[in-house]
């Protein structure tokens, strides 16, 4: 028996290489290129192919660390005669960077079906491929040239997880651009497609029960419908959400004039209506916020009417009910709709003709609490409005610090087709016209 040296190859230009991973410990028998271990230029993964066939006495690198042509890798014991034959090759002049990470056929063939069967984590149901981050033992190992694990460190494509149709099962250029074609092509979870050309990685399975006793209820029948949508919205609409204060004492003082008033006549005169106004002139104002983009995504659709949702919390879930023409109405008749609309919600009595043809909605938890939230956009809209709740904060006016009530706004906005100068523009104008009651308590033309 003979004790041999395997060094780092000819890198050509390269130097200070990384060690992605290293495929052997001491006591592995190897054959003659077995790789053992990966390397990583700035172009490419290689192997460091195993001289001669033996068993490893001692690993020299560690992964991470930096490497250079001709430092020592492992020392493998081997037969003499293999020690002679081999002897020509080590250290003083390395083997060439045979650019081929050399794997065994048989192991390399098999490597990647093993690996094409992830764990429960990484399933997803409908036989989408998926994007799980790469892991690298099993990426060394694959059967695969320099060029084709380039591509599919580019690609984000695990080798482990693709098989190959090249000569020994090798990996090919065409086997990972297919593997991604049908990653891309394949549903993701809940019916949808993939999204924007990309399929998304998927969340981790857990088993609850493993961690103490648990129980199982079905979401409503509201939230099956509502969850899909909304996951739609906010993985396909770039959200930019901007917040402001509005300074509402003196809206606040109107409406405590009007409230018994408005009481008398049935109607309960909350600061929700007020809103609805303000939005619906700042929508006459900035009506690209009630506009939609055309099914092409080229287009806006600009719409000559204004109907404005709010949303409802009711004991069957999250409902969106419109208010028609909502500029055309004055604050008590936008108070009537709201409670009439509300109540309808909340005793499951909407019609689908109520919660369509909106323009732009409006989500208050003011009633609640909170001081900033940032709602998902209701497509095919472009903008949404949440409102929280208003408190009483000192504001430096005329040079000294005065109580008013200030009422927090978060305008989140399609920012396809919205600039975030136009964001602001539209919520300073929204936070000017609830400043003055003055403009929402006119008569509607
Ligand atoms: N700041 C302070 N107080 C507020 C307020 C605000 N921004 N908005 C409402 N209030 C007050 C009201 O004046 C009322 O007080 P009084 O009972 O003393 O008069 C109280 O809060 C309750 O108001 P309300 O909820 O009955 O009425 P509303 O017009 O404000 O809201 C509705 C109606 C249907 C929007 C509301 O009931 C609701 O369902 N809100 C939840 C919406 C929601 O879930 N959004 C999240 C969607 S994303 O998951």
């Amino acid at each position: 028996m003979a004790v041999i040296e395997v060094r780092v190859p000819d890198l050509g230009s390269f130097k200070d290489v990384s060690v992605v991973d290293v495929l052997v410990k001491p006591g592995d028998t190897v054959e003659v290129d077995t790789p053992l271990a990966t390397l990583e230029t700035e172009k490419a993964t290689v192997d460091v192919p195993s001289s001669a066939a033996g068993v490893v006495q001692a690993v020299h690198i560690v992964r991470g660390g930096k490497l250079n042509a001709g430092d020592l890798v492992a020392t493998l014991t081997v037969a003499v005669a293999v020690a002679e034959a081999g002897a020509a090759m080590a250290p003083a002049a390395p083997a060439p960077v045979a650019p081929a990470p050399v794997a065994r056929a048989t192991e390399a063939a098999a490597a990647p079906v093993a690996a094409a069967q992830p764990d429960a984590a990484h399933k997803i149901p409908g036989g989408r491929e998926d994007l799980a981050p790469i892991e690298e033992h099993g990426f060394s190992r694959a059967h695969a040239s320099p060029s084709v694990r380039l591509l599919a460190r580019e690609l984000g494509v695990d080798l482990a997880r693709v098989t190959g149709t090249g000569v020994k099962a090798r990996i090919t250029h065409d086997d990972v651009k297919a593997w991604v074609k049908r990653s891309l092509q394949s549903a993701v979870p809940g019916g949808g497609t993939a999204v924007g050309g990309v399929a998304l990685p998927s969340l981790p399975v857990v088993d609850f029960a493993a961690f103490g006793p648990v129980e199982l209820k079905p979401l409503t029948r509201i939230q099956r419908i509502s969850g899909p949508r909304l996951h739609a919205s906010w993985v396909n609409i770039p959200h930019v959400t901007q917040f402001d204060e509005s300074d509402i004492t003196a809206l606040e003082e109107a409406r405590g004039r009007l409230r018994q008033q408005a009481q008398d006549q049935g109607i309960k005169l909350t600061p929700l209506a007020f809103i609805v106004r303000a939005v619906a002139r700042a929508l006459a104002e900035f009506p690209k916020f009630a506009a939609s983009l055309d099914a092409g995504g080229q287009n806006l659709v600009y719409k000559q009417y204004c109907n404005i949702g709010f949303a409802a919390d009711t004991p069957h879930g999250l409902m969106v009910p419109v208010i028609r023409d909502a500029d055309r109405k004055d604050v008590y008749e936008l108070a009537r709709s709201l409670a009439e609309l509300s109540a309808k919600a909340r005793a499951g009595k909407l019609g689908a003709a109520d919660m369509q043809g909106g323009c732009f909605t409006i989500s208050s938890l003011g009633g609640i609490g909170g001081t900033a939230f940032t709602p998902i956009i209701n497509p095919p809209e472009v903008a949404i409005l949440g409102v929280s709740r208003s408190a009483m904060k000192p504001v430096f006016v005329d040079g000294a610090f005065v109580p008013r009530l200030m009422l927090p706004l978060s305008l989140s906005y399609d920012h396809r087709v919205i600039d975030g100068a136009e964001g602001a523009r539209f919520i300073t104008f929204l936070s000017g016209c609830l400043s003055d009651p003055r403009g929402l308590l006119e008569a509607v033309p």
